[in-house]
């Protein structure tokens, strides 16, 4: 027994050792919202397929089958799953939850991989007309029209209810909180978990943090003097000790995402995370990350990606971002990358970072011994 697991440790070399989750996200769930005016209610409910969708089966079954990854997070918006007629808590629109269960089911149950849920919110519920910063900050007893801490648990509690059953989902708590008291985000996550666990549900919860959940920035203030994430996020209670941290880390200037140039290296930036994670017992995903169509940034991204491996505290990543909507739109980084969704071209008509930054800095790094069987967890 001891000896048939080391085995193929030994000859894919240590560094895959502890790499259990690897892909992308699927961003298009919560499409169509944005408005440039700030118009409140823009885009809700909005249209299956036309303003929003979460993945296409197709491409999906190229990542699973073609490039043997095992992790897709996929994104929903809290505002589309609990309209603001029902108030954030059990209460779905089943039509939409049956629409982002049905990407769900083909990820875990049709094609064998992991499912990470990303209500892809800011920890912010009611107005998502100019994410990120549009819309009450959840728990914010100071503005009548917040979402309460409480309700934040119902919705989870109902959310994870309805997953029990399924071993390979995983629950992201929130996209990017920020600009928020960092001890507010530490109920709301709290409250979270605890929605969570009393629901029954034992997968693996992962736990963002403020600032953008940015890892390079996790030992220091954000925003108008927010404690840093670092101060707050080792006091996460789950019975079951099942939860890592969620971060995110582009390598632009700004860490931002929206630029060409990769001139943040991602070891340096998160080596005070890492060894916070260390210190603290924790594990954690990088579920952002990302560069541009350059070979400076197919270098950067490679070193991130080989970073991680090498560091027992990170057990995963998913690069930013695939999904059926983005079109020749970039999500990331700057103009002429285009999206990670094969088979779709940039905006000179070019192929997209599918064929470019996942061909030159990921594909190599995808590890061969990924987790493919179990309930999602930190081992
Ligand atoms: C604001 O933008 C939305 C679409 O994003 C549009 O429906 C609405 O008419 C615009 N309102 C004004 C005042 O321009
Ligand atoms: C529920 O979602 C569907 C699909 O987007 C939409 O047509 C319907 O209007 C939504 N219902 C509510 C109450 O928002
Ligand atoms: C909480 O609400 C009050 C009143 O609307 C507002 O002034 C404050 O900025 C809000 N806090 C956060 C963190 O959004
Ligand atoms: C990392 O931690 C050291 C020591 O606390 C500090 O001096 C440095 O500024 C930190 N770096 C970042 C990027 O936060
Ligand atoms: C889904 O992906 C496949 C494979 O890349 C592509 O041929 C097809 O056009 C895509 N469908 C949609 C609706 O984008
Ligand atoms: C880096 C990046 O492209 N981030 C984008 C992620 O997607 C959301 C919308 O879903 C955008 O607001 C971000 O700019």
């Amino acid at each position: 027994m001891f000896l048939s697991y080391l085995t193929p440790y030994i000859f894919l070399g240590a560094a895959w050792a502890k790499i259990l989750y690897a892909g992308v996200n699927e961003s298009g769930g919560e499409f169509g919202v944005f408005s440039a005016n700030g118009t409140v209610g823009t885009g809700l409910p909005g249209r299956f397929g036309v303003d929003y969708a979460f993945i296409n089966k197709s491409t999906v079954d190229i990542f699973v089958d073609k490039e043997k990854v095992n992790f897709f997070r996929v994104t929903l918006l809290m505002e589309r799953m609990c309209p603001l007629s029902f108030g954030l808590g059990r209460k779905f629109n089943e039509t939409y939850f049956a629409e982002f269960a049905d990407a769900i089911n083909y990820i875990t149950l049709r094609k064998g991989a992991y499912a990470l849920i990303d209500p892809h919110n800011y920890m912010r519920y009611n107005d998502p007309s100019s994410q990120p910063f549009s819309g009450s900050v959840i728990g914010n007893t100071s503005d009548p029209t917040a979402a309460t801490t409480q309700q934040f648990g119902d919705f989870w509690h109902e959310l994870a209810r309805r997953f029990v059953l399924n071993p390979k989902v995983v629950f992201g708590i929130n996209n990017e909180p920020h600009d928020m008291p960092t001890e507010l985000l530490l109920k709301n996550n709290q409250a979270a978990i605890n929605g969570i666990r009393s629901a029954g549900a034992r997968q693996l919860i992962l736990a963002p943090g403020n600032g953008f959940t940015g890892g390079h920035s996790w030992t220091q203030v954000t925003g108008a003097g927010d404690a840093p994430s670092s101060d707050f996020l080792n006091k996460l209670f789950d019975p079951i000790r099942n939860t890592a941290i969620d971060v995110h880390e582009y390598l632009d200037i700004d860490f931002s995402g929206q630029h060409a140039e990769c001139t943040q290296p991602g070891p340096s930036n998160l080596a005070n995370v890492t060894t916070w994670l260390r210190e603290n017992h924790l594990k954690a995903v990088l579920s952002e990350f990302g560069g541009g169509n350059n070979e400076n940034c197919f270098q950067q991204v490679d070193e991130l990606v080989k970073y991680l491996a090498a560091n027992d505290e990170w057990i995963g990543w998913t690069i930013w971002a695939a999904g059926p909507l983005w079109g020749t739109a970039s999500p990331c980084c700057g103009p002429d990358t285009g999206s990670l969704e094969p088979g779709q071209v940039n905006d000179l008509g070019e192929p997209d970072a599918f064929t470019t930054v996942w061909a030159n800095a990921i594909r190599p790094n995808i590890p061969k011994n990924l987790k493919r069987s179990g309930i999602s967890s930190l081992h």
